[in-house]
């Protein structure tokens, strides 16, 4: 039982259900972080500097709710058609950060000013020795990370508190390369994401290039306060 289970069954008033929703609330400020089985999810707040130019590995665009993953093979889901912008890439591609431990990638949201909450409901990764794949019922050789493995997550998110517009990232996601080991360098890598409460342009993910990445946030005793209180707030935002 987690402390977000028990205090939002505390106060409706129910019994916990055997998979309960959870949420990792990132809209608190420019340096929320928080883990999700595993992996960590971080506010990318670069203020306005950046080219502009987001160097996309795929595009995912649908009023209301959008999902996909990147492949060179077609749009599966709500992918973009640019080939550029929507393509395979294999775990040789991915970006380490300084210690080693971890793969970065990058998430650009755009969103209208007026709208700039979105959830984003659904991350996960898949590798698979064949390119170009657009199987719309998820027959990946292997699921290397699901952010609902162990209860339904969701990560809030609001486009002013990165305070980034279109090309210029809004959050990073650290995933443990150690899920990665039985991969070759050659293997194939699927990100696939789902979002709710979205609008306007794409979000897009994508690969730092150039640089390495620093370290995730080291998570401490104010995170997991930060993670108890957010599952009331979420509540509150449904709508
Ligand atoms: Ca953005
Ligand atoms: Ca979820
Ligand atoms: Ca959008």
């Amino acid at each position: 039982m987690t402390p977000i289970k028990t205090a939002a069954a505390a106060i409706l008033g129910i019994a916990p259900l055997a998979v309960a929703s959870s949420a990792l609330d990132l809209t608190t400020g420019p340096t929320a972080f928080g883990q999700i089985n595993g992996a960590q999810y971080e506010i990318f707040n670069t203020g306005n500097s950046g080219t502009g130019i987001f160097p996309a590995f795929v595009q995912i665009q649908q009023d209301v709710t959008e999902q996909g993953y990147n492949t060179s093979g077609g749009q599966p889901f709500n992918e973009g058609s640019s080939a550029q912008h929507n393509h395979d890439i294999q775990k040789s591609d991915l970006v380490l950060t300084s210690d080693g431990n971890w793969y970065e990638f990058t998430l650009d949201l755009n969103e209208m000013q007026n709208e700039p909450t979105i959830d984003l409901t659904s991350v996960r990764i898949y590798t698979d020795s064949r390119p170009s794949l657009t199987v719309t019922d998820f027959s990946f050789q292997n699921l290397r990370y699901d952010m609902d493995a162990l209860d339904d997550w969701t990560v809030l998110l609001d486009t002013t508190v990165t305070n980034a517009g279109s090309g210029k990232p809004d959050m990073k996601l650290f995933v443990p390369v150690s899920l990665f080991a039985s991969d070759s360098a050659s293997t194939y890598v699927y990100l696939y994401s789902a979002f709710t409460l979205c609008g306007d342009g794409a979000e897009e993910w994508g690969l730092r290039s150039g640089g390495v990445p620093p370290n995730p946030t080291v998570p401490g005793p104010a995170t997991l306060a930060l993670m108890a209180g957010s599952g009331l707030l979420a509540l509150k935002r449904r709508r």
